[in-house]
């Protein structure tokens, strides 16, 4: 293994690996997949770069170790901070609060301890593992304190930042205890990057509103101890996924005949509704689940005729609005099939399991509704994956304005879910739309998914970050 500094890291809480045991017993790492991973996985190849992150096991760390070219290095986190850090200030925190509050928010003192601490301590190892004037791309809510921490360190660093999840309101920010550090966290960055252009703006009219700075455009002039004057710039990259891997996985004839088999499963009704969530609470699924049993009160909708799937993934399952929002969808699930469900035929299928990529992909092709309705989401993959899997140009979205994605997919069927009127008439409507009508809308979102993927993201971000086209981001080297 290598001891040369980097001149590309990526800082990010989870490593972009898992860790897998084999038939003889045998642990090793193996590449996580993913679209983040995919877009810089090439740039980190390239650079010879660095990937700082947890391995996702509390407790002391594994040795730094070279994987596909590119080096990984994990960070400790023990058992208390993974309750303070993690579970604590990042997801019972700072979640709630940047998604509207759509869930109460809990501040606890101890828990911005463990998150400054372990702030800290990624930083430290950045700050250690770079090269001179090398390029540091802080990812996501979790490390907001890390670019200043690291500025502080390595004032000679080039450091951006991009938030993957929405960034509230001034007014809802202000409840936030540490506002002030952690504005001044982010502002340790040259380049804070956001899902969409009013995040950005949300975060400059902030910086006005706490600190007393004047923004400019997309910049703000911040004054600290190490310059005279720097200028942060804040915009907006939405993400996107690997559009050229997501089709080729559709195209792929056991994909076509595994969606085949799931129409065939379901008992090969004339609708397939589907929803594909992460099992939280900024994710709408209560919502659409009433909607539709509403829809089937109502006698717009009926069973078996049309059948809805909806995969919820388990996710910090010992967060405690977690384990109530579980508690809650599985109770409405129940209640849908006993009023609704025939014997071999629930009205709704529900699946609290994770899926390899083909087995979704397949499940994508197999949907005629996509319903991707989230009260608010910073973009929402899951959206542009059903796009990009229906290679026919058939199936429709009905997608939350309050979907990042919702700036990009202007043809999707676009509902309010908090308003439950209008989410039943999205059903209704993107359930009797023409074909005519549907093709049109999805070969004008394929389109748009094509042309800006991850690859893209990845590229103009890095690009607005000063790094030179011709050194990591060429169309070759991505
Ligand atoms: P998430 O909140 O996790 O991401 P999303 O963008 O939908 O939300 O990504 C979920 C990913 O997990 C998708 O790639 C999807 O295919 C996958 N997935 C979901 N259910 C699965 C299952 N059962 N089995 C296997 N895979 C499953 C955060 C933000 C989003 C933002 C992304 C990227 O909350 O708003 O879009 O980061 O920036």
């Amino acid at each position: 293994m290598s001891n040369q500094k980097a001149s590309f890291l990526v800082v990010a809480n989870r490593l972009p690996v898992d860790s897998v045991t084999d038939a003889d017993g045998n642990r090793h790492w193996r590449r996580s997949p993913g679209g983040l991973v995919t877009a810089l996985h090439p740039v980190l190849q390239a650079e010879k770069g660095t990937w700082v992150g947890w391995a996702g096991n509390a407790g002391p760390a594994p040795e730094a170790f070279d994987l596909e070219g590119v080096r990984l290095h994990p960070v400790s986190i023990s058992q208390a901070e993974v309750q303070r850090y993690y579970e604590g200030f990042s997801n019972a925190s700072l979640w709630p609060l940047y998604h509207d509050a759509v869930e109460t928010r809990t501040f606890r003192r101890s828990w911005w301890a463990a998150y400054e601490e372990v702030n800290q301590r990624f930083a430290t190892i950045a700050a250690e593992e770079a090269a001179q004037n090398a390029v540091v791309w802080v990812q996501d809510y979790q490390l907001q304190l890390v670019p200043a921490m690291l500025r502080q360190m390595r004032p000679d660093l080039r450091i951006g930042f991009f938030l993957h999840i929405p960034f509230p309101p001034v007014e809802l920010f202000m409840q936030m205890p540490q506002r002030v550090q952690i504005l001044k966290g982010l502002l340790g960055a040259d380049l804070v990057g956001f899902q969409r252009p009013f995040a950005a703006q949300n975060f400059l009219r902030l910086t006005k509103h706490l600190l007393g700075l004047q923004p400019r455009g997309h910049y703000v002039a911040v004054d600290d101890d190490l310059a005279d004057e720097r200028l942060v710039r804040a915009e907006s990259f939405p993400i996107s996924i690997d559009t050229a891997t997501n089709e080729s996985i559709a195209a792929e004839p056991e994909v076509i005949k595994r969606a085949e088999e799931i129409r065939n499963e379901l008992g090969d009704p004339r609708t397939i509704i589907l929803g594909v969530d992460r099992l939280d609470y900024t994710k709408g699924i209560e919502l659409r689940l009433k909607a539709f049993r509403e829809l089937l009160e109502d006698g717009e909708l009926s069973v078996p005729d049309t059948v809805m799937v909806q995969v919820a993934t388990p996710s910090r399952e010992r967060v405690e609005h977690y384990m109530k929002l579980r508690n809650k969808v599985e109770l409405e699930v129940g209640r849908i099939n006993g009023d609704f469900g025939q014997v071999g035929g629930p009205a709704v299928h529900y699946l609290h399991q994770s899926y390899d990529r083909r087995e979704l992909t397949a499940l994508y092709r197999a949907a005629d509704i996509m319903a991707v309705t989230p009260m608010r989401d910073g973009m929402n993959l899951v959206a542009k994956e059903y796009v990009s899997s229906r290679l026919d140009n058939t199936g429709a979205l009905l997608l939350s304005e309050f979907a990042g994605a919702a700036g990009e997919l202007h043809q999707a069927y676009q509902v309010n879910p908090h308003d439950m009127a209008a989410l039943k008439q999205g059903f209704l409507e993107a359930m009797h739309a023409s074909d005519t009508d549907k093709i049109k809308r999805m070969r004008a979102m394929r389109r748009h998914v094509r042309k800006h993927d991850v690859q893209r993201w990845a590229r103009r971000f890095l690009s607005a970050l000063g790094v030179p086209e011709q050194q990591a981001l060429s169309r070759q080297c991505l």
